[in-house]
């Protein structure tokens, strides 16, 4: 069966961007969870480094970031030969079909993306036309490989529902055509995000209400991979937290965001629940909690930190297990452009 064949087979994408550390809430948000579905999916995953320029990147930075992420993605536990990891410059179908998807999307649907109103801010006028976009690319990222599963944090859950509208009207649009073609009544699946990793929102240490991002100026807000134990240590002890000592019961968690996140936090790496943390820690102060979260971050990020370090190190090896992925990728996202092509009426 080929890949344009009228059944899509089940298939997992995700992508992180490389600008700047990966941190605690990519892993526990989507990382574990990509681990996870290797085993019982056919995975792509990507490194978008198109859409890290929507904000300026130093060149130097970018190359190094980009290594450092996929070094991230083999010490978390992604197969590269089983599985495909690549970044997306490598492969131009992406952003051949994103164009297709800027004249599919409508203004309204991106006019309501609240990450783009979050990152633009008030300086609205000078934000990147690709940052407006962005959502069109994060789309044709997907369903270039008409991927059906993606595993992500909470966060994009906007993007994966803007995905979805984009092929339901892409199919609307050109039924006629994607029949004719013998794609029976649906070219593009609508893809599921998959929003279950341990711990889908993890939010600042500094400040409970805002997500961990790579993005916040102070580094003292995430915990990033490449933190060495002492700087967990400082991390953990300097998190906001407030003056009431922890509840036994999750109710005691309302109002009080630092506090329910570092629970969260703890839930997630050692794989209890949260009201088993509670149980354990309740009635207790702060301090010796963020003592046994110190010793629990530092034995779980540990390995993955050390092999991602030894990894980074071999610029050569990064840059082999990309162009080998790009090489695959490119070959299913060929094929579905070439489709997409037929389907709208290009001539090739
Ligand atoms: N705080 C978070 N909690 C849970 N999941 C998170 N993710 C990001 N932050 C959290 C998930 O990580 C994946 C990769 O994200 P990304 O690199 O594409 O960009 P992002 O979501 O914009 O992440 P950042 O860290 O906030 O980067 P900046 O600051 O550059 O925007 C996604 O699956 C995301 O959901």
């Amino acid at each position: 069966m080929t890949e344009t064949s009228l059944t899509i087979p089940p298939r997992v994408f995700s992508g992180m961007q490389p600008s700047g550390n990966l941190h605690l809430g990519n892993y526990l948000g989507a990382m574990v969870n990509w681990v996870a579905m290797q085993r019982t999916h056919d995975c792509i995953y990507c490194v978008v480094d198109m859409h890290a320029i929507t904000v300026a990147q130093d060149p130097h930075e970018l190359r190094k970031s980009i290594r450092e992420v996929t070094a991230a993605y083999l010490a978390a536990g992604i197969d590269a030969k089983k599985h495909i990891i690549f970044n997306q410059s490598q492969v131009a179908e992406h952003a051949e079909l994103a164009w297709v998807f800027n004249c599919v999307a409508r203004l309204g649907w991106l006019n309501r993306m609240t990450q783009f109103k979050e990152k633009a801010g008030k300086d609205r006028e000078n934000a990147s036309v690709g940052l407006y976009a962005y959502p069109n690319l994060m789309a044709a990222d997907i369903l270039v490989y008409r991927a059906t599963h993606v595993p992500v944090g909470e966060d994009q859950k906007q993007h994966l529902e803007l995905a979805r509208d984009i092929a339901q009207k892409f199919n609307n649009d050109f039924a006629a055509s994607i029949a004719e073609h013998g794609f029976g009544e649906e070219f593009f699946p609508l893809p599921e995000p998959m929003i279950q990793g341990p711990a889908t929102r993890v939010m600042s240490l500094r400040d409970g209400t805002k997500k961990m991002s790579k993005s916040d100026p102070s580094d003292y807000s995430r915990i990033n991979l490449i933190d060495d134990a002492d700087t967990i240590a400082l991390k953990i002890r300097r998190a906001k937290t407030d003056p009431e000592p922890l509840p036994s019961e999750m109710q005691g968690l309302a109002g009080r965001p630092e506090a329910e996140n570092l629970i969260g936090i703890f839930s997630a790496l050692s794989g209890q629940s949260k009201e088993e943390v509670l149980k354990q820690f309740g009635g207790g102060q702060f301090s010796a909690f963020k003592a046994a979260l110190v010793d629990l971050a530092v034995a779980k990020l540990g390995p993955v930190t050390a092999e991602m370090k030894r990894l980074s190190g071999d610029a050569a090896y990064i840059d082999s297990v990309l162009k080998d992925g790009a090489d695959r990728a490119r070959v299913i996202a060929r094929q579905n452009m070439d489709a997409v092509k037929d389907i709208v009426g290009f001539v090739r």
